[in-house]
């Protein structure tokens, strides 16, 4: 047993506790990582505010994160102490039915007693000091100096890769670019429309860019992040509260009759709405990235579908991620892309409620704290 530091989310609604907690070393299987930096995904607000029917208290939130390998447990033969490894909310345990179909990425291994914020053998590795038990998150619960995750739950990098960079990798930029690449196999010269320009919706538009999209268009309320998008490759912006009338009519005629492909990264079913009818009637798609909260659901009139335009969805970008990410991170050591001017905050554990105000006023793209 050690003790670590962590932002600990006591209750829905609450801001995080910054406080000392206890952490059991690795199980079988299992591997205790020093967490060196975490991004805040608007996914750990969403859970931190009580939006998630999956949502359970207390429990140490964050999922894009980056370290180093401590100790291992009995039987792990992939990992050892010193290795660098980005922690895996969707795992690849390459033996599941899910893992064994190429169609998917949603390994299913352990997705049960994650999504109860446990590890594999249905107990939890973190406790309060006065012994109360605190839940995992996401498999992963970056925002503590230590964790303990599943070997299967780890991708291995390279060693060169800076961790207050690459552990954006471990959600928004894979979801984002893998989006384009894995779900929606974007072709050259597709047109495009991305609602929402955050921390995921600037990696969708990377994406696009290198995917060869002739046409760009970002939609977001907030013109603050015009220049942001339009450095990653944004070729049009529409800001929906200035357009008047219709904004589906403006985007089809925007697109020269609707986009190939459309995006969600907002978690707003309204926009989700909207992103499916602005997709080309006959052969247009449209991807929900976007998370929505409990109780909200998606509608449209069946006619959009029997006309032709189809509704998917992904997560974690369709990326297979002890196979995906170790390429993803080269990508980056290699210049294929950018990361560095989305990371526009670095905070401390104890500013991470700081991290989570910016998100709210739209001054951030990605805050990382850094241990
Ligand atoms: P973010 O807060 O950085 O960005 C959201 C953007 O959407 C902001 O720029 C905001 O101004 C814009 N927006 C909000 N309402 C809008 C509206 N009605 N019309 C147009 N723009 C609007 O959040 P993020 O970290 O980029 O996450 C985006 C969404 O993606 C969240 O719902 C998150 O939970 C989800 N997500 C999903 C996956 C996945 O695997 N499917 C992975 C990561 C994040
Ligand atoms: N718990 C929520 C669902 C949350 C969700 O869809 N999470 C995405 C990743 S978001 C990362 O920022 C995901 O991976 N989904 C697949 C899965 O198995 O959770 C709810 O609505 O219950
Ligand atoms: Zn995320």
């Amino acid at each position: 047993m050690i003790k670590t530091r962590a932002a600990v989310a006591v209750a829905p609604g609450k801001p995080l506790e910054i406080m000392e907690v206890n952490l059991e070393g690795p199980m079988a299987g299992e591997v205790l990582v020093e967490i060196k930096a975490t991004g805040l995904c608007h996914t750990d607000e969403f859970t931190r505010s009580g939006d998630d029917p999956e949502g359970i208290f207390p429990a140490i939130l964050g999922h894009e994160g980056a370290g180093v390998v401590v100790e291992v447990g009995e039987g792990v033969t992939s990992l050892k102490p010193g290795d660098h490894v980005i922690p895996l909310y969707t795992p690849e345990c390459r033996e599941c039915e899910y893992c064994l179909n190429p169609k998917t990425n949603l390994c299913q291994s352990i997705r049960s007693t994650q999504g109860a914020g446990l590890l594999p053998d249905g107990t939890t590795r973190f406790s309060m000091l006065d012994g109360t038990p605190i839940h995992h998150y996401m498999g992963c619960s970056t925002f503590a100096n230590h964790t303990v995750v599943p070997e299967i739950a780890l991708a291995k990098i390279r060693e060169d890769a800076p961790f207050d960079k690459v552990c954006y990798i471990g959600c928004g930029v894979t979801t984002g670019i893998g989006a384009v690449i894995n779900t929606a196999k974007v072709e050259i010269g597709s047109r495009a429309v991305v609602f929402g320009l955050g921390g995921i919706g600037l990696n969708v538009i990377q994406g696009l860019r290198m995917a060869g999209a002739d046409q760009i268009v970002g939609v977001d309320l907030n013109p603050g992040k015009v220049e942001m998008a339009t450095h990653f490759g944004m070729t049009d912006f529409v800001n929906p509260a200035e357009i008047e009338g219709d904004l589906v009519a403006h985007l089809v005629e925007l697109t020269g009759g609707g986009a190939d492909y459309t995006f969600d990264a907002t978690g707003n079913v309204n926009v989700m709405r909207t992103a499916l009818e602005a997709a080309h009637k006959g052969w247009g798609e449209s991807i929900i990235i976007g998370v929505a909260p409990a109780g909200a659901e998606i509608s449209t009139r069946p006619f959009q579908l029997v006309t032709g335009r189809s509704w998917r969805g992904t997560a974690f970008g369709g990326a297979a991620g002890r196979t995906d990410v170790p390429k993803i991170v080269d990508w980056y050591m290699d210049g294929k892309i950018e990361i560095d001017p989305m990371i526009t905050h670095k905070l401390t554990l104890d500013q991470i409620n700081e991290g989570f105000e910016l998100m709210h006023k739209g001054e951030s793209i990605r805050a990382v704290v850094e241990f």
